[in-house]
Parts: structure tokens; C-alpha cells; sequence
């Protein structure tokens, strides 16, 4: 076993928490000293500015005609872990989202033999709870998942759907390592200096709520909109949605027949949005299903209650009535109310406010995290 280790990651490059948690994975690692590559189809969001703490190798597919909407990027992409691992001699090959990168990761490991790196699988939710479970993908992906040489989970939500969902028994161990933030960047900051960019006519008193998210139907956008209306109904305050995707327009579209766009700023797709986040009030995450909630985190991590469904993994990050309130999917009289319960009692706010960072230092914070792995990688290469 050499100190320093060889480490691929492989990731969707786009803005979802999967990809930010496999690339904060990354540059942590390669701080420490580690060789880190990865391996996607595009450079990923957060590593751009970054290049040169780690080695990026694209995805690239042939554009031959026949092969057009065939879906072969899973060979591409094993084709490219093929020959990163040959020529870069990588110890390990950690793959976030099983669909399709762990399939590719395994056929990559079929072609290399005994001198495959070991493979890690980080499953993030729906590559297990919707996706993964489709009829279309179940037997290879459940496949895929046992011939990983680890399997991880950023909840004991997710850990349990997967042996269920997949029908694996529970004495296949997949470890809980608990998606992390980095709580110097995601730190309280009550300067509204960005809000009033957004909304110049902010009232000293008002109070702002915020969504962020990729706006697809899983998330509840539309419940967002009721949250906000119904408290708007009582309550002077603005809503921020950050992000983008298929519900952003029909949210709009509502918010201007309730008439309330005036009160409402959807800035899309930001890689900076952390002075808004810290800024603002209450944090909304209606969503359907979500086996984390990477973004709520971000929120509690500067000091933001969050107000989200009682679902999947967020109870374990969100503490009912402590730093948040959780309220059945698709309830949004009870979460309006629960959001009026924050916006109207300051010192109740404040408690949350001090008791969600104080949640996050205890048990969120990269570094633990980042052990977590490393300990992972080193056993694997170890043969342990
Ligand atoms: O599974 C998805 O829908 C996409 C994925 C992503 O890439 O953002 O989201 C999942 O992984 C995040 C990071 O681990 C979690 O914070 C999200 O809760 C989870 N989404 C769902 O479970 C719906």
C-alpha cells in the first residue's frame, strides 16, 4: 500500500448534490495529497476554476449516426475508466449515482481483471428509489451494486430502500457516511446586502423565505408556491427560488396569476448563491421523496431553519421543533403554519438559528467526512 493514493471519481457534471458531493470528495482528497482524476462528461460545475488540483479526462462518444439517442455513453464512459486506469495505474474507482456509472464501472473491472482498481459506489437516492427500481434498469443495476467492492449512502434512509428496494439482504454491509457541508463557506451571515440587489424595496422587517433546487417534479414546486402564498397571505415577506428545471415556468406562471411575482425572484441556476441563502428566514424543501436534502443542509449549516416533508433522510438532519419543522408531503396549510411560527417569534427563530449550525458542526463538517472515505479507499487497498 503506497501513502498517497490513485483516485478516479466519476460523476454527473451538472448542478445536482450528487455531483457536488463527489467533487467536494475530490478536491478534499487531493488537498491531502492524493492523485485525483475525474472521469465525466463534462467538467464538472464546482471544479471549474479548479483544474489544476486535479486531473479532469472527458467522456467523449462517437457521433456516428447509427449510434445517435442509443445510449451508449455507459461504454464510452467504460471505455474511458478502461484506459485511465491502465495508463494511470488507479487504486480506486469511486462512481456517485449507480445509473449508469456503477454498471460502467463494473464493466470496466470485467476488462481490467486483477489489475481493476477497487470500486466504491456512492448511491444519492433516486438511482435507488426511482430509477434504479425502474423495471427497465433493476437487474443491472442491482447487479452493478453487488460487484462494487463498497457501497455507501449519505443516510440510514437510503441504506434500508436499497436493500429493500433492491431486494439485497441486509448482511451485504453498506456503510452511512452522512453527506457533509463545508461550514466555513455555508456560514451564518445576516448581511442583506444581496437580498436588497433582488428585492430593492425590502423592508427593514420583512422576512424572506428561500427554495433551492432543480426544479423537477419530485421537488414540489408547486407547494412552494402554496407555502409562500398562504404566509404572504399573513405575513409580509418575499420568496428567492434558486435553480432551474421543468417546474420553474408552470411555478411562474401560478405566481403571476396569484399576483404575487412582484414578491418572488428566481435568479436560475447559481453557483453562488450562499449570501442569499445565509440571509434569509426560512428554508423550504416540500420535496416528494429526497434521500438527504444536500440543500437544506447548506441552509442549516448558515443558520436557517428549514421547513421540509418528513421524508426519506431529512429527519436526520432536520430535528423537528429544534432547528426545523417537518410536516407530511404535500401538507402546505401545516407547513405555512409552521413557517408563521418562525417568522413571528424572533426568539424562536434565534434558538433554531443557533441550534441548526450548532447540529451541523456536531455531525456535518467535511473533514470527519472526508476520514470516512479515506479509511474507506485505504481498507479496500489493503485487501481488508
Ligand atoms: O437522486 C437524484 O434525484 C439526484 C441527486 C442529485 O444528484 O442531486 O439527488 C440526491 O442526492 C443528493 C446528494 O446526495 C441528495 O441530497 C438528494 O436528497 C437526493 N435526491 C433525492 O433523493 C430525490
Amino acid at each position: 500500500m503506497t501513502d498517497r493514493l490513485n483516485l478516479a471519481i466519476t460523476c454527473f457534471p451538472t448542478f445536482g448534490g450528487s455531483g457536488l458531493i463527489a467533487t467536494e470528495i475530490g478536491l478534499a482528497m487531493a488537498e491531502r495529497g492524493h492523485r485525483v482524476h475525474f472521469i465525466a462528461r463534462d467538467l464538472p460545475v464546482r471544479l471549474r476554476g479548479k483544474g489544476r488540483q486535479v486531473l479532469f479526462h472527458e467522456v467523449t462518444e462517437s457521433d456516428y449516426p447509427a449510434l445517435q439517442n442509443s445510449g451508449t455513453y455507459p461504454l464510452a464512459l467504460a471505455s474511458k475508466m478502461i484506459e485511465v486506469a491502465q495508463y494511470e495505474k488507479l487504486d480506486v474507482l469511486h462512481v456517485h449515482y449507480a445509473v449508469p456509472h456503477a454498471t460502467a464501472a463494473w464493466m470496466a473491472r470485467e476488462v481490467l481483471g486483477d489489475k481493476a482498481p477497487r470500486i466504491v459506489t456512492t448511491l444519492h437516492g433516486t438511482d435507488t428509489t426511482l430509477v434504479g427500481i425502474d423495471p427497465s434498469y433493476l437487474p443491472i443495476t442491482r447487479f452493478s451494486i453487488l460487484r462494487s467492492d463498497a457501497v455507501t449512502t449519505p443516510s440510514a434512509f437510503l441504506r434500508r430502500a436499497t436493500w429493500e428496494g433492491f431486494g439485497i439482504p441486509e448482511s451485504v454491509p453498506i456503510e452511512v457516511i452522512f453527506n457533509f457541508v463545508d461550514t466555513r463557506h455555508y456560514a451564518p451571515n445576516r448581511d442583506r446586502t444581496a437580498l436588497r440587489t433582488l428585492f430593492p424595496d425590502l423592508g427593514d422587517t420583512e422576512q424572506v423565505l428561500i427554495h433551492v433546487s432543480n426544479f423537477r417534479p419530485v421537488k414540489r414546486i408547486q407547494d412552494v408556491v402554496s407555502v409562500f402564498a398562504e404566509v404572504h397571505r399573513r405575513f409580509q415577506c418575499r420568496l428567492v427560488m434558486v435553480g432551474d428545471g421543468p417546474e420553474r415556468s408552470p411555478a411562474e406562471r401560478r405566481l403571476r396569476e396569484l399576483g404575487l411575482e412582484e414578491r418572488v425572484a428566481f435568479v436560475g441556476k447559481q453557483e453562488q448563491f450562499v449570501e442569499l441563502l445565509a440571509a434569509s428566514d426560512v428554508f423550504l424543501l416540500p420535496s416528494e421523496q429526497e434521500s438527504f436534502g444536500l440543500a437544506a443542509l447548506e441552509a442549516l449549516s448558515c443558520g436557517v431553519p428549514v421547513v421540509a416533508s418528513h421524508i426519506g433522510g431529512v429527519p436526520e438532519l432536520v430535528d423537528h421543533g429544534e432547528t426545523g419543522y417537518l410536516a407530511p408531503v404535500g401538507e402546505v396549510a401545516t407547513m405555512a403554519a409552521h413557517v408563521l411560527t418562525l417568522l413571528r417569534d424572533r426568539a424562536r427563530w434565534d434558538s433554531f438559528s443557533r441550534r441548526a449550525r450548532e447540529r451541523v458542526l456536531e455531525r456535518f463538517q467535511l473533514a470527519p467526512a472526508i476520514d470516512r472515505y479515506e479509511a474507506l479507499y485505504r481498507r479496500l487497498v489493503a485487501g481488508a
